[in-house]
C-alpha cells in the first residue's frame, strides 16, 4: 500500500510513546478487569470498528459567506484519494471513502478504482447531487430536482442518480445515498403532497434501476436550501419514503439534520426496530446543519447514539448493517487534522459503548430504577478509553498520536508546490 505518510516516521514517533502507553493501557486493563471487562477483547473491537471518509471532507469548506482556503488543498479525485489515504495511514479506521457526483466524476472509473485499492481505500456509498446546476446540464434545479413541477427536470435529476449507480458499480460501492434540496421557501409556493408523489414517482424509477445487492439511502434535512418547507424534511418523511419504496430503501441519519433538541438517538431506535436504518453522516451540531467535528460539541449525544447501536448489536437484530460515514466541513482547521480527529471521536464512543453492561441496565430498566440506569451510562461514558484506540491504531500500523505525526509529516508544505491553487472549491456542505 503506498501512502504519502512514511511508515517509517510513524514508527519513529510511535516509539517515543511506547512505554506511556503502555503503562496507561495496564492500569486501564486492571481497572476494566475489576469492573469484569476484558480489555483485550475491546481493543479487538476497536480494531474491528470503521468510519468512512467523504472526498468532499479534505476540501477546507466554507460556509454562505466566504470560504478561506487551505495549503495544498486537493483539486480532483485522486488527489483526495491520497488525503483520505493519509488519514487511514495515521488511525487505521477509515479505510473506506464516500464519493460524490458530478464532483468526483472520472472517464475511467475502472482506474479510479484501482488507484484506490494502491492507496489501501475502497469506496463507500455514492451520492448523488441535483442540488446545484452542472455548466453543461440542460434543465436547471433552482425550483427543485426529483420532485420539479417538469417531468423534464425529473427526468434528468433520474438519469443522473442511475448514471451515479452505474459509475458506483463500477467502483464496488453498493448504496447510492440521495439527499435532494428541494422544497419552498414561501407558504403556498409548493402543493406539498403533489411534490411528495412526484417525489416518489422518481424515487422509483430511481430504485428499479438498483442493482439486487445494493441499497437505497434517503437523507433527510430539516431546511436550507428551502427555508420554509424542506420535501424531506425529517425522518418521518423519509422513514415513510422508504416503507414506500420497498427493503432496499431506508433512512440515512445525519446528526446535524434534526430541530434542536429532537431526541436523535431515540430516532435510532425506531429506526432500528423497523429494519429502517440506513446509517450516519457524523458531524456536531450547536444551532442548525453547523458541520462541525463530531463530538466537539455534544459527545454524550455521540455515546448515546452508539449506546443504541451497540444494544442492537447485542440483541443480535436481523439486517442490522449500518453504515458509518463523516459528514463535516472544516472552516478553520486542516480538514486532514479534523477529519482524524473526528474518526477518532466515533470510534470512542463505539468503544465506550461496549462498557455498559447490558443485562444490569435491563435489570434497572424494569425495576424502574431511573437512578441506578442512568448512572450504569455515566459509568461507561466517564471511562477513558484512550489507551485502547491508541493500541488498536498500533496493532493496525497506524500512529499512537496521529495529529503528532502529521505535524511532524509537513505534509502540505511537501505538497505546496504541485498542488498550487486552482481557485475553486474542492469541498461541499451536504
Ligand atoms: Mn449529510
Amino acid at each position: 500500500m503506498q501512502t504519502v505518510i512514511s511508515q517509517s516516521l510513524i514508527d519513529d514517533r510511535n516509539e517515543r510513546c511506547l512505554e506511556t502507553l503502555r503503562l496507561d493501557y495496564e492500569t486501564l486493563a486492571e481497572s476494566l478487569e475489576r469492573r469484569g471487562i476484558d480489555i483485550e477483547n475491546l481493543t479487538r473491537r476497536a480494531e474491528s470498528f470503521s468510519v468512512a471518509v467523504p472526498t468532499w471532507g479534505v476540501g477546507t469548506g466554507g460556509t454562505r459567506f466566504a470560504r478561506f482556503p487551505g495549503e495544498a488543498e486537493p483539486r480532483n479525485i485522486f488527489e483526495k484519494l491520497e488525503d483520505c489515504a493519509v488519514i487511514n495511514a495515521l488511525v487505521r479506521c477509515t479505510p473506506l471513502v464516500s464519493p460524490h457526483f458530478p464532483w468526483d466524476k472520472v472517464d475511467d472509473f475502472g482506474e479510479l478504482r484501482e488507484h484506490a485499492s494502491s492507496l489501501g481505500l475502497s469506496f463507500d456509498s455514492i451520492n448523488s447531487n441535483t442540488f446545484q446546476d452542472q455548466p453543461e446540464q440542460r434543465h436547471s434545479y433552482k425550483f427543485g430536482s426529483l420532485s420539479h413541477t417538469d417531468a423534464r427536470v425529473r427526468a434528468q435529476a433520474v438519469a443522473h442518480n442511475i448514471e451515479c449507480i452505474e459509475w458506483g458499480h463500477t467502483l464496488g460501492s453498493r448504496s447510492l445515498t440521495v439527499w435532494i434540496g428541494d422544497g419552498g421557501n414561501f407558504p403556498g409556493q409548493q402543493h406539498f403532497t403533489h411534490a411528495l408523489e412526484r417525489y416518489l414517482d422518481s424515487m422509483r424509477e430511481i430504485y428499479a434501476a438498483l442493482p439486487d445487492d445494493w441499497q437505497l439511502f434517503i437523507e433527510h434535512k430539516l431546511y436550507e436550501p428551502a427555508f420554509y418547507s424542506t420535501v424531506i424534511q425529517d425522518w418521518g418523511t423519509s422513514v415513510l419514503c422508504a416503507i414506500e419504496l420497498g427493503s432496499k430503501a431506508k433512512s440515512l441519519v445525519d446528526l446535524g439534520h434534526h430541530a434542536p433538541n429532537v431526541n436523535i438517538e431515540m430516532i435510532v431506535a425506531r429506526l432500528i426496530q423497523f429494519e429502517k436504518l440506513a446509517g450516519f453522516h457524523f458531524n456536531d451540531s450547536k444551532y442548525g446543519d453547523d458541520d462541525l467535528d463530531s463530538g466537539s460539541i455534544d459527545p454524550y449525544t455521540l455515546f448515546l447514539v452508539f449506546n443504541e447501536l451497540v444494544d442492537a448489536e447485542h440483541r443480535v437484530v436481523p439486517g442490522f448493517e449500518p453504515a458509518y460515514m463523516l459528514d463535516q466541513s472544516h472552516n478553520v482547521t486542516d480538514p486532514i487534522e479534523s477529519l482524524m480527529n473526528s474518526a477518532m471521536e466515533v470510534q470512542r464512543a463505539f468503544v465506550k459503548a461496549q462498557l455498559v453492561d447490558r443485562e444490569k441496565l435491563y435489570r434497572y430498566q424494569d425495576e424502574n430504577d431511573a437512578l441506578m440506569a442512568t448512572n450504569e451510562l455515566k459509568v461507561a461514558f466517564n471511562t477513558d478509553v484512550s489507551p485502547i484506540l491508541a493500541t488498536a491504531r498500533l496493532h493496525g500500523g497506524g500512529a499512537i498520536d496521529p495529529i503528532d505525526v502529521f505535524r511532524a509529516a509537513d505534509y502540505r508544505k511537501a505538497l505546496s508546490s504541485s498542488r498550487p491553487s486552482d481557485g475553486g472549491s474542492s469541498s461541499g456542505i451536504v
